[in-house]
């Protein structure tokens, strides 16, 4: 099974290994980003005739708009949505964080992701197909400092499921898909750039890859079309769970 797939996000990480997964198995890749450059490398790696680079902000809805209308034959009739581009900033406590940095997680993770699916529905249910999410462990497993972002990748999960019911009868596929720890630019982002934090966190842990999450969406996107995973929790086995905390006195 092939087809044309729409991956947000795909300069980086998870949705760059995505890119590269699908556009391997002949499917023709829509990439999208804000970095140009490497939206370019994508093309010239995989071939013009596999992968289409349509660099914009998540957060700029006439832009989205825009590179959608813009589509080149060939890549306009969308089987697949994944929504991957996203972003934690800050692990500050919500009493310190900055509202700057929530907003912009805010306009990512939900409101330029929700634009977007809403803007290719039409498209998706025409070919009966897939939405695959990307939300996060964060969604059901609150830790100090994820305040927000937390927060975000729980709407993700729950949108998910609502677009379950809202397309109920329509053939479409909705996955949302909650990765743990998975060693990408992710920690690099949050910390503003921050490389030695980024390598003490995934340093010995051998947290998941791009790649292993690539997989699994891939193998989602192909189960037969009568099979719909609704969410699909994954962490790499050096992770798991810590205790309740008690404040005494
Ligand atoms: P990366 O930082 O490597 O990739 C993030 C991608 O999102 C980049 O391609 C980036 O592109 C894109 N992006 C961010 N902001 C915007 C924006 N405003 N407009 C357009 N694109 C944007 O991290 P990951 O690959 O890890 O992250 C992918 C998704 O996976 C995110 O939603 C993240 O929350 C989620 N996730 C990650 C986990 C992890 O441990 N790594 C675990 C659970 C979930 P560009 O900068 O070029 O715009
Ligand atoms: C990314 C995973 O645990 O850093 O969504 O929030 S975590």
């Amino acid at each position: 099974m092939s087809g044309v797939i729409l991956i947000t996000g795909a300069t980086s990480g998870i949705g760059r290994a995505a890119a590269r997964r699908f556009a391997g198995a002949g499917w023709k890749v829509i990439a999208t980003g804000r970095r140009q450059a490497r939206l370019d490398e994508l093309v010239a790696e995989l071939g013009a005739d596999r992968v289409h680079a349509a660099p914009f902000d998540m957060r700029d809805e006439a832009a989205i708009d825009a590179a959608l209308d813009a589509l080149p034959e060939g890549f306009r009739d969308i089987d697949v949505l994944i929504n991957n581009a996203g972003l934690a900033l800050g692990t500050a406590t919500a009493q310190e964080a900055d509202l700057d940095q929530w907003r912009q997680m805010i306009d990512t993770n939900i409101t330029g992701l929700v634009t977007i699916t809403r803007r290719l529905l039409p498209r998706l249910i025409a070919r009966k197909g897939a939405i695959l999410n990307i939300s996060s462990v964060a969604a059901t497993y609150p830790y100090k400092g994820g305040n927000a972002y937390g927060g975000t990748k729980a709407f993700v999960r729950q949108f998910s499921l609502g677009l379950r019911s809202d397309l109920h009868g329509t053939g479409v596929r909705v996955t949302s898909i909650e990765p743990g720890m998975a060693e990408t630019e992710f920690t690099l982002v949050r910390t503003g750039g921050d490389q030695a934090a980024s390598d003490a966190l995934y340093g010995g842990a051998a947290p998941m890859t791009g790649e292993d999450i690539a997989e699994t969406l891939f193998w989602v996107a192909t189960l037969p079309p009568h099979l719909n995973i609704n969410a699909l929790e994954l962490m790499p086995v050096s992770q798991s769970f810590a205790g309740f905390q008690v404040a005494r006195g």
